[in-house]
C-alpha cells in the first residue's frame, strides 16, 4: 500500500511538470510570422490581420521587426526567434494586438509574455493587457540596455469567463516614446 501511494505521488509531480509544458493556446506568440524583409520591419495598420492576430485599438499601426534591423543607432533584438512586435509602430498610438482562444469556463489560465524596453528611446516601456476587453494588467519594463532592447517577463493568471477569451496587448506608451517591443507570448492552463 505505501509504495502505491508513493508510485501514485510521483505520476502526479510527472503530471504537473508535463502540464506546465502545455502547447500554448496562442498561436504565433512570437511574431515570427508573417516573415518581413530581413534587416527591415513590415507595418501592420489597425483592422488588418497579422497571422492569427488582429491589430487594433486606435487608428494606427504595429510593426514586426526583423532581428538585423537598426534605425537611429538602435537595435532590435528579439527576444528569441528572428522577428520582434513593436507595439508603436510608426504612429504611437493605442494600438496593439489581440487573439482569440478556445477556453474552458472557470478554468485559470497562466498568459505570460516578453515585453523590452529601449531605454535611449523613450525611458520605459508599458504594456496594457486586456482579458475579454477589460485591463486585466500594465506592464511596465524599466530595464536598461541602452541602444538594444532590454527583456522582462510578466505573468497573468486569471479565470476564463466563457468557452472563448480574446487577450489583448495594447501599446500604453506616451506619443513621444517609439519603442515598446512583445515577444514570446504563451497562453497554458494553470496546473493548481
Ligand atoms: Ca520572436
Ligand atoms: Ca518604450
Amino acid at each position: 500500500m505505501l509504495s502505491t501511494c508513493r508510485f501514485a505521488a510521483v505520476a502526479a509531480l510527472v503530471s504537473a511538470v508535463t502540464g506546465t509544458q502545455a502547447q500554448s493556446l496562442i498561436v504565433n506568440g512570437g511574431f515570427e510570422t508573417p516573415v518581413v524583409p530581413v534587416a527591415s520591419y513590415q507595418l501592420f495598420a489597425t483592422g488588418s490581420p497579422l497571422g492569427k492576430w488582429t491589430v487594433v485599438g486606435q487608428a494606427g499601426d504595429v510593426a514586426v521587426i526583423n532581428s538585423q534591423f537598426t534605425g537611429g543607432g538602435f537595435t532590435y533584438n528579439p527576444k528569441a526567434g528572428e522577428q520582434v512586435l513593436d507595439l508603436t509602430g510608426t504612429t504611437r498610438t493605442f494600438t496593439g494586438v489581440q487573439q482569440r482562444v478556445i477556453t474552458t469556463p472557470g478554468q485559470s489560465y497562466v498568459l505570460t509574455f516578453w515585453t523590452s524596453n529601449l531605454y535611449n528611446n523613450g525611458g520605459s516601456s508599458t504594456v496594457e493587457v486586456l482579458v475579454n476587453g477589460v485591463t486585466a494588467m500594465r506592464a511596465t519594463n524599466f530595464s536598461n540596455a541602452g541602444l538594444g532592447q532590454a527583456w522582462k517577463l510578466f505573468r497573468l493568471q486569471f479565470t476564463a469567463p466563457s468557452d472563448q477569451t480574446v487577450v489583448t496587448f495594447m501599446n500604453a506608451d506616451p506619443s513621444n516614446d517609439d519603442a515598446n517591443g512583445l515577444d514570446e507570448v504563451t497562453m497554458v492552463p494553470a496546473t493548481n
